[in-house]
């Protein structure tokens, strides 16, 4: 059988594997414990600190917890399909890479650009949520009152059109967008320590909620458990379950980030899907029981509000837990930034270095030894999505973006069951060859569909013009083509 050209030319997994092999420098420090922390570090953050509360209220009543519980599922087999890639082809690109040895050029072109979804305007999220719990810690602790023009977006989405809201810019969001992208540049180690006593103050933040809220839960607010649906889409009842599961999806993403540190990492094989996994399972448990003991403490139409989980403690009375769960969050909202805006500059990085964008993307820093061309144009770009848009919009869009890269993922652990049963795989997803990819692909798929009409129209939009810049640019500039053009 010839090897495809053009646009499904793929890279050899055998090369990937010689290349993961290689001494590249980077100390192969890191054990399955400190991925489960990292992994936790990028995934708890604006999804169950504020979108808990945003998806309670609009879309699933108290049944918000069983969205969780279907996000988590969908996850749960992507993340059994990002366990077997990163165990098999254990490289730091993600999703990129994988789909560039299974899918083609083409496909790894679109999930490239499907990741700045994922990585950039999930950040540009997290950016909001931290300004709206940075806003009440002011106004709490320090009587300090920000004022809402220039701490809000100054749009927002009404059913079919954009509207003004009066604000001018979420200045709180830009500015630690560019805080981030500063440290960055100059090349903060995220050390595995600092990211440890993070991950600590957050999850102990949470299991203090858990632990105090929960004598607090009065059993009347979960009826109607899921009230009925009022006649739109999405507004209560089953769909309103499923369209709260593609908003607060949102709250698991960043189980893949591990992946990114296949190639500083002792026993990748083993300990990578460790880490996917161990840290989506934690993360589930803990979703579950917060969602649930926040909908017990507060009626659900109360939670639409910039700050859920400190309003849900506010009702109990427990002023200090409402001062120590916004610390927790702006800590815990800052280290998922970092985590993000680490990852894009790195994913452009990768496509600029494989030819399919300007080769000045792949620039490094002198002084510094960052790429930080990448890091600044991530930086900027993420900066204005952050001080103009609002968090719904952005969280919908991460979320449709990566539920797509899900479901591209999940095919390609199909198409290498296939094609290279060969390749040693370190993990391998139960169920035989189909049965979780074919699940991963088909419940990131639901909840795709599930998405609002107007996020499915932007995801489309976005596509579009990735592909657009696909075929004026990277295709006339692609390495892989241009190699196989002079091979043999
Ligand atoms: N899962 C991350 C969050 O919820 C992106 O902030």
């Amino acid at each position: 059988m010839s090897a495809p050209s053009g646009l499904w030319a793929t890279k050899s997994i055998d090369q990937l594997r010689e290349h993961a092999a290689a001494d590249h420098g980077l100390k192969r420090t890191l054990t399955a414990l400190d991925l489960v922390m990292l992994g936790i570090g990028a995934i708890i953050g604006t999804g169950i600190f504020v979108l808990t509360g945003r998806a309670a209220a609009a879309n699933a009543g108290p049944g918000v917890a069983l969205s969780f519980v279907v996000a988590g599922v969908a996850s749960t087999f992507a993340g059994l399909c990002y366990a077997e890639m990163a165990s098999m082809i254990p490289v730091a690109g993600s999703a990129y890479t994988y789909s560039y040895a299974t899918m083609g050029e083409l496909v790894a072109w679109i999930i490239g650009w499907d990741l700045i979804l994922e990585y950039l305007v999930s950040a540009a999220a997290v950016s909001v949520g931290w300004s709206g719990y940075v806003v009440a810690f002011l106004h709490d602790t320090f009587n300090v009152d920000l004022p809402g023009t220039w701490a809000s977006a100054p749009v927002t989405w009404e059913t079919d059109h954009f509207a003004a809201t009066g604000a001018y810019l979420n200045v709180p969001a830009v500015l630690i967008v560019l805080a981030v992208t500063a440290l960055l540049v100059r090349g903060v180690k995220e050390s595995a320590r600092i990211n440890t006593v993070i991950v600590f103050v957050k999850v102990l933040v949470v299991l203090l909620f858990i632990a105090f809220a929960a004598r607090f839960v009065r059993t009347e607010n979960w009826h109607p458990f899921v009230p009925p649906n009022e006649g739109t889409f999405g507004r209560y009842g089953v769909s309103g379950v499923l369209q709260g599961a593609t908003m607060v999806f949102f709250a698991y993403i960043g189980f893949d980030a591990v992946s990114t540190a296949a190639q500083e990492t002792r026993n990748p094989q083993k300990d990578l899907p460790k880490g996917i996994l161990g840290s989506l399972a934690i993360c589930t448990v803990l979703y579950i029981a917060v969602s649930l003991i926040l909908t017990g403490v507060v009626s659900y139409k109360k939670l639409s509000v910039p700050h859920p989980i400190a309003v849900g403690v506010e009702a109990t009375g427990q002023r200090w837990l409402a001062t120590a769960v916004e610390i927790g969050a702006i800590a815990g909202l800052s280290s998922v930034m970092l985590v993000m805006l680490l990852g894009q500059p790195r994913i452009f990085f990768s496509m600029a270095h494989d030819g399919l964008l300007p080769p000045g993307a792949a620039k490094i820093h002198p002084r510094f030894g960052t790429p930080y061309v990448t890091t600044i144009v991530t930086g900027v770009l993420c900066a204005v999505a952050g001080g103009v848009l609002p968090i719904e919009i952005l969280a919908e869009l991460t979320s449709i973006g990566t539920l797509f890269a899900f479901v591209l993922v999940s095919l390609g652990v199909m198409i290498l069951r296939r094609r290279r049963p060969d390749v040693p795989r370190g993990f391998k997803a139960p169920g035989g060859p189909y049965l979780v990819p074919l699940c991963g692909a088909l419940t990131s798929g639901i909840l795709m569909y599930t998405a609002t009409t107007a996020t499915i129209v932007r995801l489309f939009v976005w596509m579009a013009l990735g592909l657009a810049v696909y075929f004026f640019y990277g295709r006339k500039h692609s390495k892989l083509r241009a190699a196989a053009e002079l091979g043999p």
